[in-house]
């Protein structure tokens, strides 16, 4: 239940936020990032991402058999706007419920009108709802999220249980200039 944070104890949580495509074309993002730092969470980690088809389809895997499904992977993939997102992890106390009470519900016709989906969230005439934001559901869906979205040294500091691998890499570095004087 999202409003009864006084009722438990308060808890250490994650929660995985998608700035989505529409909220980028339509520069939202300064006004996102300043509704969020409301809730005075810790960002752990931020990045821009290109969302492959395989990305978008693992993210919404629960939403398969919805018929709106092709339509809602073509717009976390930028189809309709820009082909990015802005990922972000935030860390804090009871960061699920927070999150998602600044976010707002996820049809942003029934979304609070001051909530991030009220304000700048739209259903398009083809039916997909244009929310402006993802905000991760449960610590389950959390773990399983930032993790398919961030790698453990992406993050700011270590959230879950790593292990180490040693793997073979090619890595970019920027170019110098070596030409003698
Ligand atoms: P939320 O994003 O609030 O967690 P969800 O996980 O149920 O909601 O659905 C994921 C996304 O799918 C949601 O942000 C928008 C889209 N969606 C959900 N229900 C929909 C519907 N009935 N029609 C169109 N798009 C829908
Ligand atoms: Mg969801």
């Amino acid at each position: 239940m999202e409003h009864e944070i006084s009722k438990r104890e308060m808890k250490t949580q994650q929660s995985l936020v998608l700035i989505k495509p529409d909220g980028l074309l339509k520069s939202l993002t300064g006004n996102i990032l300043t509704e969020l730092s409301d809730t005075k969470l810790i960002i752990a980690g931020a990045k821009i991402v290109e969302v492959t088809k395989e990305l978008a389809e693992e993210h919404y895997h629960h939403l398969m058999e919805e018929k709106f499904f092709d339509e809602l992977i073509k717009y976390i993939m930028g189809e309709y706007h820009v082909k990015r997102v802005l990922a972000l992890v935030y860390h804090g106390e009871d960061a699920i419920s927070k999150i998602r009470k600044v976010v707002g519900a996820t049809n942003p016709e029934k979304a609070e009108p001051t909530s991030i989906r009220g304000k700048y969230g739209r259903i398009t005439s083809k039916g997909v709802f244009e929310n402006v934001v993802h905000a991760s559901e449960n610590e389950k869906e959390a773990e399983r999220e930032i993790k398919l979205w961030f790698k453990p040294e992406e993050l700011a500091h270590t959230i879950y249980p790593t292990e180490e691998m040693e793997v073979k890499k090619v890595e970019y570095f920027w170019k110098t200039d070596k030409k003698k004087k």
